[in-house]
């Protein structure tokens, strides 16, 4: 254990005294005291930074709870329409800086600190991030949240309570390896547990069929979902809203003593390590039978937990006034679901309608498909979940009765009203009973049942109007929405970087651009101003500068903030490229290895970093991260090139490394092969920060452009209705390779960069056809117009005034892709509920 500190040093001027709404620094260094003494976490008389995060932390929460049962009241009185979001994911990331913030008591906290000799950036960097996603899916959630409370919507966000979240990586000599991250190891001082909130949920079991012919669904295993709320606080507001995480729990009864005292101690309490296996880990692999098992319980368990949830509070607003109507149930609740990950709550829905509170199915039907609206965020082919339904029939045998009649019901429709479709049947129905594998459609159960389908770009809402659900769109017009994503100003520019920020309000004289970013318009009129350009120079060097410090720190390697600094950060996918990224920066070196010296002085100095995840079980991405890292520690030493080149592989990305990151970027590269990344998030990120996209013509790349202007944007590549004929002229043998891209590829084989086999890598950019094998995502096509794209940048870069001109102008395009603005879309267009603001 550490050092003993006397209890004087925590503080011998300041009186430990609980007053959770205190305004002045010293009150509040009070009330940090005072949690660091009777809130303890530790052992006593420590005020380490750890003791005082959580010490921090805690007096926070005090201000919360406060506005949050505040808000919790006005709604429960006002009993407006209500959304209630589900997802498997949230990428939620540190909730200090944000609780901070969006306080607004920034300087306080920071003075308070002051007094008990601490630094409150230092303090906010002791909290692990909770991070219970994968990707961009679950970050847009937790932005999504952000904006909700800001917005003073009347609206929750459900979720499952992961005791481990997404793994951490780590880079070792065989490249990625996944530890479990324990977000949870201390404990999160943002989480409350509601211990009277809890509902059994079932798994496996019968139906049973009264003699009215009424069913219900009964034995089987029973678990309880208990919930745990954290605080979301809007910016600027007092309104705070939930994000409900449903913890599994099996019930004493369950815990067989019999057994136990006879020393089967596993046996005995079965039930109970059963309940742990659902929320132990975010999506375990799923390649084994037991995994997808899994994963459908932990589907299942969220989706009924919650609709328990809505259905009971429905009920508790409506005490006192007129009889229960089912008919207005949608009138109250809308409930969104993030992708097909909670389809179940469809036929979950049904059966509470049904079973628990005698509906008959057309009034079930209509409660049911009035209320539930899906996003779709991906259309690539291996994402669109299809479960077995042999195992459906087993985990929830009234479930599948349910989708059955939902299936016989629609196809029924189908033949009564478009004998043109009747060929097109057996793909839009939604169970797939091809008896080799017969399975549920979830996405198809979605669009059935949905009053609105919507994508997350323009282009991707296209593509599922034109193409993945082109006949549904016939049968009905108007289900059909884009909703283009966006992202939260006040984390990803607000907070992450307070220089940018403090320069935008000094020059649009007005902070009002956090809650109105369209206002960052108003510098596009300043952008060739040379006052305002050295300020954004100064202000980005200052954040090159500490990334470059946090680079040295994570991978050993000092780079140089004077370099063009270029980042490709997202999970790693062969559809990304991140291929194309590393072959570039692989050609880049061998052409600096050839010039003499005088030549590589002309050049413009660069630092290519790369960062993300790969699938545990992604063979192909591992490799890429294997060779990212070995091009690396290959360039970064080479005298001749490394003060011209250097290429980092940024370990562990996540959201507290992505607010270090995009602040200090100057060109990041959104890549994909054109119609495969719905949307893209952190592309606006970036050019949020002013830093200019070197991209393709896919998600939302595509209206970044058009908001920022064609001459601010560095284009290449195929388009998406290209994409097609490419692939054809490939599998006939028409594709000619850029010599440029054969002498990359050559130079990996030639074992340059090390003796790891990169030959089955290299070989799937190679061949003719199928998935992944005959360059499938173009990477081969594209090489020749992305090197031609990057010289664009080296020789933009070298006009200092030009660059800052095109990243101010990033900046000031960037405000349709606030998330405040898709939330006030979805609020309006789809949800139909308006602001309740706590006054
Ligand atoms: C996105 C996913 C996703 N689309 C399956 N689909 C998952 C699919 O664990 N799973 O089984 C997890 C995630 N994630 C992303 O959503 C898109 O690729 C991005 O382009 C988009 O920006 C993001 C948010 O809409």
């Amino acid at each position: 254990d550490g050092k003993i500190i006397t209890d004087s040093a925590i503080s011998s001027k300041i009186p430990a005294t609980a007053n959770p709404l205190a305004e002045e620094p010293s009150q509040i260094a009070s009330n940090i005291n005072y949690h660091a003494k009777f809130s303890p976490h530790f052992s006593p008389f420590k005020f380490e930074p750890e003791q005082a995060y959580y010490a921090t932390a805690d007096s926070v929460r005090d201000r919360l709870i406060q506005q949050w049962n505040e808000t919790y009241l006005h709604f429960h009185k006002e009993n407006p329409k209500q959304t209630y979001y589900l997802s498997m994911e949230y990428l939620q990331g540190r909730a200090l800086t944000n609780a901070i913030g969006n306080l607004n008591v920034q300087s306080a906290y920071a003075d308070a600190l002051n007094k008990l000799g601490h630094q409150l950036e230092e303090i906010t960097e002791q909290e692990k991030d909770a991070a219970l996603g994968n990707g961009g899916l679950g970050r847009l959630a937790s932005c999504f949240l952000d904006s909700m409370a800001t917005l003073n919507l009347p609206a929750w966000g459900y979720g499952l309570r992961y005791r481990y979240g997404l793994f951490k990586q780590r880079i070792a000599k065989d490249g990625q390896e996944e530890t479990a991250e324990d977000w949870l190891e201390k404990f999160s001082p943002w989480e409350v547990v509601r211990h009277d909130v809890v509902y059994p949920v079932r798994f496996f079991g019968r139906v049973h069929v009264n003699p009215d012919g009424s069913r219900k669904w009964v034995e089987g295993e029973v678990l309880q979902a208990l919930a745990y709320d954290v605080p979301i606080p809007g910016y600027k507001t007092k309104n705070t809203i939930s994000l409900r995480l449903w913890e599994a729990k099996a019930s004493a009864e369950d815990f067989n003593l019999f057994q136990f005292n006879d020393g089967q101690y596993e046996s005995a309490a079965q039930l109970h390590s059963r309940a742990q296996q659902i929320c132990a880990v975010l999506y375990p692999g799923d390649a084994t039978e037991e995994g997808k098992l899994l994963r459908l319980k932990q589907q299942f368990f969220l989706c009924s937990a919650s609709l328990q949830d809505i259905i009971c509070r429905f009920k508790e607003r409506k005490q006192g006034t007129d009889s229960l109507q089912w008919s207005e149930f949608p009138k109250k609740v809308a409930v969104q679901m993030n992708d097909t990950h909670p389809t179940l709550a469809i036929p979950e829905l049904m059966r509470l309608l049904l079973d628990e509170e005698g509906l008959a199915w057309d009034e079930a039907w209509e409660v049911t498909t009035r209320t539930v609206a899906y996003t779709n965020h991906t259309v690539l082919p291996e994402a669109l979940e299809k479960w077995s339904q042999t195992v459906m029939w087993k985990l929830l045998p009234r479930h599948m009765e349910i989708i059955e009649e939902i299936d016989k019901r629609f196809i029924a429709m189908v033949r009564a009203t478009r004998t043109d479709l009747e060929s097109k049947i057996p793909s839009l129905c939604v169970l797939d009973n091809n008896p080799k594998k017969p399975v549920v459609r979830m996405a198809n159960l979605c669009v059935v049942s949905a009053h609105t389908v919507n994508g997350v770009a323009q282009l991707h809402s296209d593509i599922l109007k034109n193409e993945l659900f082109v006949d549904y769109v016939s049968i009905w017009p108007t289900k059909f929405q884009n909703k283009t994503n966006g992202i939260t100003p006040r984390r990803w520019l607000r907070f992450c970087s307070p220089e940018l920020s403090n320069i935008i309000t000094k020059w649009l004289k007005t902070d009002e651009w956090v809650t109105n970013l369209d206002l960052l318009v108003g510098l596009r009129k300043f952008a060739d101003d040379s006052k305002l350009q050295e300020e954004w120079a100064s202000a980005k060097m200052a954040n090159k500068k500490r990334l470059a410090h946090y680079i040295e720190h994570v991978a050993g390697v000092k780079i140089d903030p004077n370099s063009l600094f270029d980042i490709q950060v997202k999970r790693i996918h062969e559809y990304k490229r991140q291929l194309l990224n590393i072959l570039g920066a692989v050609y880049r070196y061998k052409k600096l290895k050839e010039m003499s010296p005088e030549e590589r002085k002309k050049t413009t100095p660069r630092t290519i970093m790369i960062g993300g995840k790969a699938f545990a079980t992604y063979t192909n991405a591992k490799r890429i991260v294997k060779l990212v890292d070995d091009v690396g520690a290959v360039v970064n030493k080479d005298p001749d090139v490394n003060s011209y080149l250097k290429v980092v592989f940024v370990p562990n990305y996540n959201v507290s490394v992505a607010e270090i990151l995009i602040p200090g970027s100057e060109l990041s590269q959104h890549i994909s092969t054109a119609g495969m990344e719905a949307s893209g998030t952190s592309n606006m990120k970036f050019a949020l920060n002013g830093c200019l996209i070197i991209g393709t013509l896919d998600g939302a790349n595509v209206e970044i452009r058009e908001e920022i202007g064609e001459n601010n944007f560095f284009l290449f590549g195929a388009t998406a209705d290209e994409v097609p004929n490419l692939r054809k002229d490939r599998e006939n043998g028409l594709f000619k390779p850029d010599p440029r891209f054969e002498e990359a590829k050559q130079f990996v084989r030639s074992g340059a960069f090390g003796s790891y086999d990169y030959n089955p890598l290299l070989d799937s950019l190679e061949g003719n056809t199928g998935y992944g094998r005959g360059d499938y995502f173009l990477v081969g096509h594209d090489f020749a117009q992305y090197m031609d794209a990057q010289a664009k940048v080296d020789e933009a870069y070298k006009d200092r005034k030009r660059w800052l001109k095109m990243s101010i102008l990033s900046t000031a395009g960037s405000g349709k892709f606030s998330s405040d603005r898709t939330i006030a879309q979805y609020a309006k267009e789809i949800w139909n509920i308006e602001e309740c603001r706590v006054p």
